[in-house]
């Protein structure tokens, strides 16, 4: 830290180290930060930083660390469960990555892309494109959520399946740490095991141990062929059965492989404009699935062809239909990728990011959504997502007519159902969103003992005065 800026206040040394443009204060400047996409909290700071290289991360954070002043880091702000609100108490501020956005190098030799942490991911998509690869990531917030963002949530999406999360995509960080201190670890080797693997402690770590400014990020080819079919299926184990038979096909060639309830396509239909079904009758239970290879002339549509022609003949499917076109493709995928929309214009829900083993997800979806329509009657169970890597949101809506705020007091009975019963099939409560601020009271009860302790004695060795985004993952914390 340069020592005229000893003489300041904090403010005016942010200041002074952020430049005008690199500090906001205003109400109206702050307010966008303060909230989270799903309107549950809204919490207090008194500037949102705004930097624009890795080096004024780093002297904001020196100077927050001297004064303990709490960061929380922010990226698209498109988090489910709260991870990028702050809470409400004075003296923090959130620091916005979203300046920091440059691509520093893109390698096709390597297939690797090393870019800022700022850079929204359909760009990240559209330059590796450009250079003839693929960067694999997919997710309804593609549009406003940000390499660092994902990589502190772990972000899976649609790709799991076949890409992995974001984990699996990251080579290498560089990470400023809650004293100011920066890893320079932007390497890109696909084998380093040189002592502990550093890098992966800040993904999935949601922003308390650290702030990553910028990711080497793995590249693939770019597919040359690409198939995608609806399908109407009569129950969720025909769902399973008909992921089991394209992986059977062609395991290599399943990108992803999406699951929908009727009562989600209706919400999507009844509350998105332009959207309607393009199979001749509404079923409960659909597919969505696509299939990519990266060679010209691999054969994936007469695969799924027959597939699906097998599939029909053991009643696995009712209808089907595959995309003809691009175009077709992209209103197919709106269908999935409005659900969340969808459920927030139909009324007040609860969302239950879980997972379980692939081959319990129909017993997971059927035991729950009985449980819970038990629970709330009139009550809409909305289970849908990535049934391909066994991570279901088994949402609820409220009943028609209920009181929103009589639906959501009861949220805490809802996510305690939900679990119990996915707890009973070994799965997890906190799947691909994270814990953020929504989940914390849930850590003693799922990874009590030695798990939460040394993820406590990691937070205290590196954030010993506990400034990097407080009361987020660790209970208390
Ligand atoms: P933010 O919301 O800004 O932050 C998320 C967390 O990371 C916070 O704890 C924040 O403090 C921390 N953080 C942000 N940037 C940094 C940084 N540079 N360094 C350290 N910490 C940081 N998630 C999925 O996994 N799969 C989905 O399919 C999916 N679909 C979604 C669809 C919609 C419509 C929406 C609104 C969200 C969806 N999400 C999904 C949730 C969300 O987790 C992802 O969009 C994404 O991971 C968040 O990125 P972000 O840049 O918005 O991060
Ligand atoms: C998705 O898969 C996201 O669309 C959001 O993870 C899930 O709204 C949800 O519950
Ligand atoms: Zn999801």
């Amino acid at each position: 830290m340069p020592d005229d800026l000893h003489a300041l206040s904090p403010l005016d040394a942010l200041r002074a180290i952020l430049g005008p443009a690199g500090l906001l204060t205003a109400p109206e400047d702050l307010a966008p930060y303060l909230s989270d996409w799903r309107g549950l909290y809204t919490g207090e700071a008194m500037a949102l930083l705004r930097p624009a290289s890795t080096e004024e991360v780093s002297a904001c954070v020196a100077l927050c660390a001297k004064h303990g002043i709490a960061i929380i880091p922010q990226g698209g702000n498109t988090s489910m469960v709260g991870g990028a609100t702050p809470e409400s108490r004075p003296g923090q501020v959130i620091l916005s990555l979203a300046r920091m956005n440059r691509v520093r190098e893109v390698d096709a030799l390597d297939m690797t892309m090393t870019v800022e942490a700022g850079l929204v991911l359909t760009r990240a998509q559209e330059v590796a494109a450009e250079h003839g690869c693929l960067f694999p990531l997919s997710l309804g917030a593609e549009g406003s959520a940000m390499i660092g963002g994902l990589l502190s949530t772990n972000a899976g999406g649609n790709t799991t399946v076949r890409y992995g999360n974001a984990r699996e995509l990251m080579l290498g960080l560089e990470v400023v740490l809650p004293d100011g201190g920066i890893i320079h670890g932007l390497r890109r080797l696909r084998k380093d095991n040189t002592g502990y693997a550093l890098r992966h402690l800040f993904v999935g770590a949601e922003g308390t141990l650290g702030i990553i400014t910028a990711a080497v990020l793995r590249l693939f080819p770019a597919p040359r062929e690409t198939v995608t079919a609806l399908c109407a299926v009569p129950s969720e184990d025909a769902a399973l059965s008909l992921f089991r038979r394209f992986r059977a096909a062609d395991e290599g060639a399943v990108r992803a492989f999406e699951y929908m309830s009727g009562t989600g396509m209706g919400m999507v239909f009844a509350t998105i404009e332009g959207t309607a079904l393009p199979l001749s009758n509404p079923v409960n239970h659909y597919v969505l699935v696509d299939l990519t290879a990266s060679r010209e002339g691999a054969g994936l549509r007469t695969l799924a062809e027959t597939v699906l022609e097998a599939a029909l003949i053991e009643g696995e499917i009712e209808d089907a239909i595959l995309a003809e076109s691009e175009a077709q493709r992209a209103s197919l995928w709106r269908l999935r990728e409005e659900h969340p929309e969808a459920q927030k214009r139909t009324g007040a829900n609860v969302k239950n990011d879980v997972s379980v083993p692939v081959s319990h997800v129909p017993e997971m979806i059927r035991r729950c959504s009985e449980a819970l329509r038990e629970m709330i009657p009139g009550s809409r169970p909305v289970p849908f997502g990535h049934l391909g890597d066994g991570n279901i949101h088994m949402n609820l809506v409220q009943p028609e007519g209920m009181e929103p705020s009589a639906f959501l007091a009861r949220s805490h009975d809802i996510m305690d159902c939900v679990n119990a019963i996915v707890r009973d099939l070994g799965g997890s409560f906190s799947a691909e969103h994270g814990v953020g601020r929504l989940k914390t009271d849930m850590m003693e009860e799922w990874r009590g003992g030695a798990e939460l302790a040394a993820m406590r004695a990691i937070k205290a060795a590196l954030d010993p005065r506990g400034i990097m985004n407080p009361g987020k993952v660790l209970p208390g914390g």
